[in-house]
C-alpha cells in the first residue's frame, strides 16, 4: 500500500465508526479522488452484501451536512413546497426493499477495445437491504402538478471548481412507482460513503440514478441538463461496431440493468468423478432471475444451476451448481442467466463507447485431473 492509498483508507476508516482498517483494506481503491472502490469478486458471496465491503462510486467530496438542522426540501413543480426533517420522514409509512445497487460502468474494464473512465472490473455491484420511505408518500404530501414529468435530485456533495455537478433527473412515473428514500442499510444507518444521511433507492437502475446525500428534490417539466445527463450515463438506440462512437442523440439515457450473472466460487482444480461447487449470483433489471445456466462446451449445451431460496423482486439471486467433471483437461465454465422477461446473458456485451451494463458471459477455468 502506498501512501496515498493508506491515507485514502485512514479518510475512510475515519468516516466510518466502527470499521477497522483491515476491513477497509479488502476494497481494492481504484483511484485515489474522488472515492471509488470495487469488492474483489469472490468476496461477493453473501445475499445482502456487508456493509463493509460494499463498493463506493463518489464523483465528487461529500459535505456532510450538520444532522440537527438537515432538512429534505421538496419544491418545484408542486403544491405546496415542503421541507421535512429525519424525524418528520420516519413518521411516514415505513418502506423496505432488498435491492441490487450496480455501477453503470462496472465491467468497463473488461471492455474491448478499452476505454477512459474508471477500469471497474466485476465488483462495483452489491446486494442490501434498504429501509426508508416511498418517494411517492413524500411527493403526494407535496403534491404533484400534473405536469410534472421529472423529479430533480439533488444531492449535497460538490465539485472542484470547474467541473461538472453531478445533477440528475428521473422521470416522474419510475419515482411514483417504486423508488425509495433510504436512511438505512442492511440494518444500520446509512454509512456517510453510500449517502447519509438520505440516498435514493430506485430498483432495477443503474447506480447513476441513486443519488446519495439527498437534500433536495424538485418537481419539473424537464429533465436536468448537465454533463450527466447530455453526455455521460447514455445508451446507444441502435447497437453498433465496437468501437464506433455514437453522438449525444443517437444514445438515450441508461435506464434498467442488464441480465447478468457473475461466478463468485470455484475451484482451481478438480478430480474426474468428484463432485465440485460453483456459486455465483445473477441480476437483471427485470424484477427476478428465471434461470441460471452452466456450459463447459463454449456454449453449445447448457445446464441449469440451483436458484437460492431467497430472493426478491430486484435483489440478486444467488445460485449453486454442483459439478461433476467428466473428462480429464482444462475447462471453461461458462455461465448465463436469463431474466423473468426472457432476456437471456449475451456472449458479448453490446458496444458502447463509455463501456455500460458490460454483462458478456462470465468463466472461470478448472484444471481437470483423472
Ligand atoms: N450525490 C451523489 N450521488 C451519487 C453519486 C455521486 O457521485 N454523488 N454517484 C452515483 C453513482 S454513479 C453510483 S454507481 C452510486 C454508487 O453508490 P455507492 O457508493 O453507495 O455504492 O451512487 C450514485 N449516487
Ligand atoms: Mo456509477
Amino acid at each position: 500500500m502506498n501512501r496515498r492509498e493508506f491515507l485514502t483508507l485512514s479518510a475512510i476508516t475515519a468516516l466510518l465508526p466502527g470499521t477497522t482498517l483491515e476491513a477497509a483494506r479488502h476494497l481494492l481503491q481504484m483511484n485515489g479522488y474522488p472515492l471509488n472502490m470495487e469488492t474483489p469478486l469472490e468476496l461477493l458471496t453473501d445475499y445482502l452484501t456487508p456493509n463493509e465491503l460494499f463498493f463506493v462510486r463518489s464523483h465528487w467530496i461529500p459535505r456532510m451536512p450538520d444532522l440537527k438542522k438537515w432538512q429534505l426540501t421538496v419544491d418545484g413543480d408542486v403544491k405546496t413546497p415542503l421541507k421535512l426533517s429525519l424525524a418528520e420522514l420516519k413518521k411516514l409509512p415505513i418502506a423496505e426493499a432488498t435491492c441490487v445497487l450496480q455501477c453503470a460502468g462496472n465491467g468497463r474494464g473488461l471492455q474491448n477495445p478499452t476505454m477512459p473512465g474508471v477500469q471497474w472490473r466485476y465488483g462495483a455491484v452489491g446486494n442490501a437491504r434498504w429501509r426508508g420511505v416511498r418517494v411517492k408518500d413524500v411527493l403526494d404530501r407535496a403534491g404533484m402538478n400534473p405536469s410534472a414529468a421529472y423529479l430533480q435530485l439533488f444531492g449535497s456533495d460538490e465539485p472542484p471548481v470547474k467541473v461538472p455537478p453531478f445533477h440528475r433527473s428521473i422521470e416522474m412515473a419510475k419515482a411514483m412507482d417504486d423508488c425509495i428514500l433510504a436512511w438505512e442499510m442492511n440494518g444500520v444507518p446509512l454509512p456517510p460513503q453510500h449517502g447519509a444521511p438520505l440516498r435514493l433507492i430506485v430498483p432495477g437502475w443503474a447506480g447513476d440514478h441513486w443519488m446519495k446525500w439527498v437534500m433536495r428534490l424538485s418537481a419539473s417539466n424537464e429533465p436536468a441538463k448537465g454533463f450527466y445527463m447530455d453526455t455521460a450515463y447514455r445508451w446507444p438506440i441502435t447497437p453498433g461496431a465496437p468501437g464506433v462512437a455514437f453522438k449525444p442523440e443517437e444514445m438515450r439515457p441508461l435506464t434498467e440493468m442488464a441480465v447478468k450473472s457473475n461466478i463468485t466460487t470455484a475451484p482451481k482444480r478438480a478430480r474426474v468423478g468428484m463432485a465440485a461447487e460453483i456459486r455465483g449470483f445473477a441480476f437483471s433489471g427485470a424484477p427476478d432471475i428465471a434461470k441460471v445456466e452452466i456450459s463447459e462446451d463454449d456454449g453449445a449445451t447448457w445446464h441449469a444451476a440451483e436458484l437460492d431460496t431467497r430472493h426478491s423482486p430486484h435483489a440478486w439471486r444467488l445460485w449453486l451448481y454442483r459439478w461433476t467433471p467428466r473428462h480429464a483437461g482444462r475447462v471453461k465454465l461458462l455461465a448465463r442467466a436469463t431474466d423473468s422477461h426472457g432476456a437471456v446473458q449475451p456472449r458479448e456485451a453490446v458496444w458502447n463507447q463509455s463501456g455500460y451494463l458490460y454483462n458478456a458471459w462470465h468463466s472461470a477455468e478448472v484444471e481437470v485431473t483423472a
